[in-house]
């Protein structure tokens, strides 16, 4: 039987930079009021998969289960725009990637009953190390990816929740079959509607089956360094901002969305 995480809130940003360089993720509790949920899941519902996008969409009738990932979810309707800068949220990604860091795409995910387990894996393990290096206290490797999950139901192990294996973005490399690294076993993130987790690309993590007879809601945000590209799709000039939504963004939105002042290479 898996462990429930045990889900640690920092107060401050400096807790929550720590939390992210030791744990490899933070915990955001009620990110979101009840009203925000709700709404935040009617618009998700709404939106329709562009295959262009490499939207993937099917139904359990399709493929045993259902699911609708939708690509660039800020895109598609104004009200994404306030989740690409949550209060807090958007705190600890400049910290962490910089104060000119982006966002790198947004993802509306629902999964119906019947969705299998993943594997456990890191999304992006940018510097390999050996482990005897990568978890020595003097090398730090910057944070190039965080995403945040913004859990839009109460999480249960029947709804397929994330685990995490904490601490093991230090191990240097993929869990390549394991699921514990120095003593710490995979944990689900069993917590309410409205909270929110950011986490770090190399944390051992992985989304788990659901066996409950519900939909889970997800929203994700990846953000990053600004040298990191934006992964809009589809690409090569076809990917086009939608102007009035783009006309309602704040300058911080418009910058995550990449209205950067120009740097080195520009
Ligand atoms: O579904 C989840 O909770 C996690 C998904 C995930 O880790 C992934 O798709 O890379
Ligand atoms: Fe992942």
């Amino acid at each position: 039987m898996r462990e429930p995480l045990e889900l640690k809130a920092y107060d401050t940003l400096e807790g929550r930079v720590r939390a992210i360089e030791e744990d490899g993720f933070a915990y955001f509790p009620a990110a979101l009021s009840a009203d925000e949920v709700s709404a935040l899941r009617d618009a998700m519902r709404r939106l329709e998969p562009i295959p262009e996008s490499f939207d993937g969409y099917h139904t359990a009738e399709d493929r045993g289960f259902f699911q609708a990932h939708i690509n660039n979810a800020f895109n598609r309707d104004r009200f994404f725009l306030d989740y690409l800068d949550r209060p807090g949220v958007i705190e600890l990604a400049e910290a962490v990637h910089g104060a000119d860091c982006h966002v790198i795409g947004m993802t509306s995910w629902l999964t119906g009953p019947g969705r299998p387990d993943q594997t456990l894996h890191a999304d992006w393990l940018p510097v390999p190390l050996p482990e005897d290096v990568a978890s020595d206290p003097r090398v730090k490797v910057p944070a190039f990816i965080t995403t945040a999950h913004f859990y839009l139901d109460d999480m249960t192990e029947e709804l397929g929740p994330t685990t995490f294996v904490p601490g093991s973005h230090r191990s240097g490399r993929s869990p390549n079959g394991d699921t514990q690294w120095l003593g710490q076993s995979e944990q689900s993130i069993l917590c309410k509607a409205g909270d929110a987790v950011s986490f770090r690309s190399e944390v051992w993590h992985r989304g788990t089956a659901n066996v409950s007879d519900d939909t889970r809601h997800l929203l994700q945000v990846h953000y990053a360094h600004r040298m990191i590209t934006q992964k809009y799709p589809p690409y090569l000039n076809r990917f086009q901002f939608d102007e009035t939504i783009l006309a309602e963004a704040s300058p911080r939105q418009r910058r995550l969305l990449g209205d950067h002042r120009s740097g080195a290479y520009d």
